[in-house]
């Protein structure tokens, strides 16, 4: 098969593995990311290298490399000892928590960075293999960062670039972490390392002089003659997409029925999260529960739905959230509800796009309320959904968002009184001023979509600009 001059490295493939009858296929998985990359791919005959999704035999060979939409995919097999200890121990039990401030204790397992240590490398084998002479490759996120390094110990003459999805901590943290060298010179490998916001980039920079002694200069610092280069490169999403579906005559007729169906109520409250401890759901349920039990808000004027989609399920943590939450919600429903009418609506459910982006335009008040959250692309695409300039969005200050959404209702979610002031201010906020902020918001949004975020990201790594995804403006 020929060499690929743009190569993309994450844990998962952009496909997901479907029955079809008696046959066992792929189809493209639904993500900002590939319909960011896609239009790269497609025109560079790139490759993606990822994991499918299922765990495979010990001993199994990765499925052989496949086409799909003009992509060339090479998936890298996992078992599901790898998916134990790479994933959801190491990726999950131990830098998840740590690179979110630590809101839950990360847990180390020597047994578990040995397992990080050998994916990693299996992946920058991997991409080794697909990529060409002089290529450049794109490696993404947390699980992976050990491949940079890997990378280029293996093909000197690539142009390496790296992106963590989820906020870099401050030195102090980061200093806990075990492996740390490892880790920080891991990173190192790539030409650039792209941040969400630009606190996390000097973070790292900072990180580099502190544990390994070396000089940052600006936003790069050189390591081995080499200049590294660090900066933000805040995320989005498909703009154009989320736009095409809200105003579409069907998604407006499910919008109207969703209201109708929570008892059309004056006032709906909507919170859409992966079921995820550094997400805020807790704290916004004991904020709402106390403004009901404050008569500030009243049911069925007022109600609230919480989506919680179902997340790492075997990580311990995420079960006892689980627990947490719904036992919340059972205290509010048990103290304000009624037969037939809930104070909150709770789905722990995964849904279609269509069936997000109505609840998006039936919801008169938005709250994206994390602890710590590398960008939120919820409060993104709940902007980019209205349209019509309704909605109010509320807002944690630590949301890599909040960097951007500067006209969201902004609120410290470790303040309760805080989120419960900035939720009373969105629910009464009058319409001038809710399409004041929502159309400051939605222009910003159009101008950084997720193909810009790419470009952006892409020519400051030196690919040309003749190969880079065009922006829907
Ligand atoms: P996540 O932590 O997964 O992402 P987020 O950015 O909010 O968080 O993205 C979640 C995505 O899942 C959204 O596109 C949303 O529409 C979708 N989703 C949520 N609930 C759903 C449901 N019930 N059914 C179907 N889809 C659902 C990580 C980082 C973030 C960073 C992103 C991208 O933690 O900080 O913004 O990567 O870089």
């Amino acid at each position: 098969m020929a060499r690929s001059s743009f190569v993309v490295v994450a844990n998962r493939l952009p496909v997901d593995e479907v029955t079809i009858g008696e046959r066992r296929t792929w189809r493209r998985s639904p993500g900002g990311l590939v319909t960011a990359l896609h239009p790269v791919l497609a025109a560079q005959h790139g490759t993606w290298v990822g994991w499918s999704g299922s765990p495979a035999e010990p001993g199994q060979p990765a499925p052989e490399p496949f086409e799909l939409d003009g992509m060339a995919l090479h998936p890298v097999a996992l078992t599901a000892h790898d998916v134990e200890r790479y994933y959801e121990g190491f990726s999950n039990s131990s830098l998840w928590p740590l690179y979110h401030d630590a809101i839950e204790t990360p847990v180390y397992k020597r047994s578990w960075w040995e397992s990080y240590r050998r994916v990693n490398q299996r992946f920058a084998e991997a991409a080794a293999e697909e990529a060409g002479e002089e290529a450049t490759v794109w490696v993404q996120d947390y699980q992976l960062q050990l491949v940079p390094a890997m990378l280029r110990a293996i093909r000197p003459d690539l142009r390496i670039g790296f992106f963590l999805h989820i906020p870099f901590p401050p030195v102090e943290l980061f200093m806990q972490l075990p492996r740390r060298a490892e880790i920080l010179r891991g990173l190192l490998g790539a030409d650039l390392v792209g941040f969400q916001r630009p606190l996390a980039a000097q973070n790292f920079l900072r990180l580099t002089r502190h544990l390994l002694g070396l000089r940052p200069r600006g936003a790069g610092v050189d390591q081995d003659g080499r200049i590294v280069h660090a900066a933000a490169f805040p995320i989005s999403i498909d703009v154009a997409e989320i736009e095409a579906l809200a105003s579409s005559p069907l998604v407006r007729a499910r919008a109207e029925q969703i209201r109708a169906e929570l008892g059309d109520p004056k006032t709906v409250i909507l919170g859409v999260d992966r079921l995820d401890y550094t997400k805020g759901i807790e704290q916004r349920l004991k904020a709402f529960r106390e403004l009901l039990s404050e008569d500030r808000l009243t049911v069925p004027e007022v109600v609230m739905v919480q989506v919680a989609t179902p997340s790492r399920e075997r990580v311990e943590h995420y079960q006892s959230l689980r627990v947490k939450v719904e036992r919340e919600v059972g205290r509010i429903n048990g103290d304000h509800g009624r037969v037939g009418v809930p104070a909150v609506h709770y789905l722990h459910q995964s849904y279609s796009r269509s069936e997000l982006v109505a609840l998006y335009c039936a919801a008169d008040v938005m709250m994206v309320t994390p602890l710590r959250d590398g960008m939120n692309l919820v409060a993104k695409e709940y902007v980019a959904a209205r349209v019509d300039l309704g909605g109010a969005l509320v807002l944690s200050e630590f949301a890599g968002a909040a960097g951007e959404l500067r006209q969201a209702f902004l609120c410290n979610p470790h303040d309760l009184q805080g989120v419960k002031d900035a939720l009373m201010r969105a629910v009464q906020a009058d319409q001038t001023e809710v399409s004041r902020r929502m159309r400051a918001m939605r222009r910003h949004l159009r101008a950084h979509d997720v193909r810009h975020w790419a470009s952006s990201f892409l020519s400051a790594l030196g690919v040309p600009s003749a190969a880079l995804p065009a922006s829907e403006e």
